[in-house]
C-alpha cells in the first residue's frame, strides 16, 4: 500500500507531559513513527513524502483564528522570554461554561488555554511543521484515492482525531482524518464515512461533522464515563440538524476483549455500509493493543490482521490514517498487519 509520511514529524518532540500531576516522558514520541517506517520498509511498502499542500482544506476544517495561533504559537512563546526555547508551555486556565471564548486574550498562556481542551498536548519547536506534514499526508492520500487508487496509508504523527475546529487536545493539533474526508468530498465524493477505531473517542472528528449528513462518523472506543476524553463519546450522541442520524458511538467498557470488540466493529461496519459511502477514512489508532501503556482493551497483534481483512471487506476506496498507539516497539507490526491484510 502506498504510504505518505512527512519527515517533519521529528520536529514535534516535546520532552514531557502531565501524568497524575507529575511530568513524565511523552507517550506520543518520534520513535512511534520510526518503528512504523522501519516495518513498512522491511515489508517493501512504497513510502512517499506528501505532495499536496493542505492549506486550502485545512481552512475548511479548522477556524482561521486557531490556524493563525497554531502556526505562530512557538515563535510567540520564545519571543516572551530568553530561556523559553527550552521550556514547554502548558495551558493552566480554560474558558469553561460562563467564560468568554470569543475574545482572544493577549496573554499567551491564556490563549493557549482558549485553544486547548486539556493540558496533555505539549507543544515544541516543530509542532506546527509536523502537524502540517500530517495534514499534507492526509490530503495527498485523498488525492491518490480520487485518482483511482483503492487505498493509501498516512504514517502520521502527531495524531489528529481529538483536534476540533478550533482546539488542540489529546496529543492532536490538526484533524488529519477530517482533512482526508473533506478532501475526498472536495474532489467529487458525495458521501464519505469515517470509522474511528482508536481506543479513545475521536471527539474532534465527531464535532467537526456533527451537523453534516455528507460525512458519517462512527466511533468504537473506551466508554467516556471512565476513559479519556470523558466529555464526549456517549451512545446518545447521534448527530444534530442536517447531521441527525449521521453519528454513531459504540462505547465499550475498559477491559473489553477482542471477541466483544469485533462484535461492535460489525455494528459499525453495518452502519458504514448503510451510508452507501463513496469512500472510507479509517482513524487507525492502535492503542486497542493489549500492551498499550495508557489504554485498556486487549487486542493481540494477530487481531490487526482480522481488522485489516474486515475493513477490506467493506469494498470501499480507503484512506487509513494513523492515530494513537503507544506500545511503540509493537506499533510497526500492528499497523503493517492491518495494511497487509487489507491488501
Ligand atoms: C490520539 C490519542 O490516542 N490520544 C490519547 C490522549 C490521552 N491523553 C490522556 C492520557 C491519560 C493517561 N492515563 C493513563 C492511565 C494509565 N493507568
Ligand atoms: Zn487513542
Amino acid at each position: 500500500m502506498i504510504t505518505f509520511h512527512s519527515g517533519a514529524h521529528e520536529g514535534h518532540a516535546p520532552a514531557s507531559e502531565y501524568f497524575r500531576g507529575e511530568l513524565v516522558p511523552c507517550f506520543e514520541k518520534p520513535a512511534r513513527a520510526q518503528y512504523v517506517l522501519d516495518e513498512l520498509k522491511a515489508r517493501g511498502h512504497d513510502i512517499r513524502e506528501p505532495v499536496v499542500d493542505s492549506s486550502g482544506v485545512l481552512a475548511r476544517v479548522h477556524s482561521p483564528r486557531y490556524l493563525a495561533f497554531l502556526e505562530s504559537a512557538w515563535s510567540q512563546w520564545i519571543a516572551l522570554g530568553a530561556g523559553n526555547g527550552d521550556v514547554q508551555p502548558f495551558p493552566s486556565v480554560w474558558p469553561v461554561r460562563t467564560l468568554r471564548d470569543d475574545v482572544e486574550p493577549v496573554n499567551f498562556i491564556a490563549r493557549l488555554g482558549l485553544y486547548s481542551m486539556d493540558n496533555g498536548t505539549p507543544l515544541s519547536a516543530g509542532s506546527w511543521a509536523a502537524a502540517k506534514g500530517g495534514a499534507d499526508s492526509a490530503a495527498s492520500a485523498a488525492q491518490l484515492i480520487a485518482n483511482g487508487a483503492r487505498s493509501a496509508f498516512c504514517a502520521t504523527r502527531p495524531p489528529g482525531h481529538h483536534a476540533g475546529a478550533d482546539f488542540m487536545g489529546g496529543y492532536c493539533f490538526l484533524n488529519n482524518a477530517a482533512v482526508a474526508a473533506q478532501s475526498l468530498l472536495d474532489s467529487g465524493c458525495k458521501r464519505v464515512a469515517v470509522l474511528d477505531v482508536d481506543y479513545h473517542h475521536g471527539n474532534g472528528t465527531q464535532s467537526i461533522f456533527y451537523e453534516r449528513s455528507d460525512v458519517l462518523v462512527v466511533n468504537l472506543h473506551g466508554d467516556p464515563m471512565t476513559e479519556y476524553p470523558f466529555y464526549l463519546g456517549h451512545a446518545d450522541e447521534t448527530g444534530a440538524g442536517q447531521g441527525a442520524g449521521f453519528n454513531l458511538n459504540l462505547p465499550l467498557a475498559a477491559g473489553t476483549d477482542a471477541r466483544r470488540w469485533f462484535e461492535a466493529l460489525e455494528v459499525g461496519c453495518a452502519r458504514v455500509q448503510a451510508h452507501r459511502a463513496d469512500a472510507l477514512v479509517v482513524s487507525l489508532g492502535l492503542d486497542t493493543f493489549e500492551g498499550d501503556p495508557i489504554s485498556k482493551f486487549t487486542l493481540a497483534s494477530s487481531d490487526y490482521l482480522r481488522l485489516g481483512e474486515r475493513l477490506q471487506g467493506l469494498g470501499l476506496p480507503t484512506v487509513l490514517v494513523l492515530e494513537g498507539g503507544y506500545a511503540a516497539a509493537e506499533l510497526g507490526v500492528n499497523a503493517c498487519n492491518v495494511l497487509e491484510a487489507f491488501g
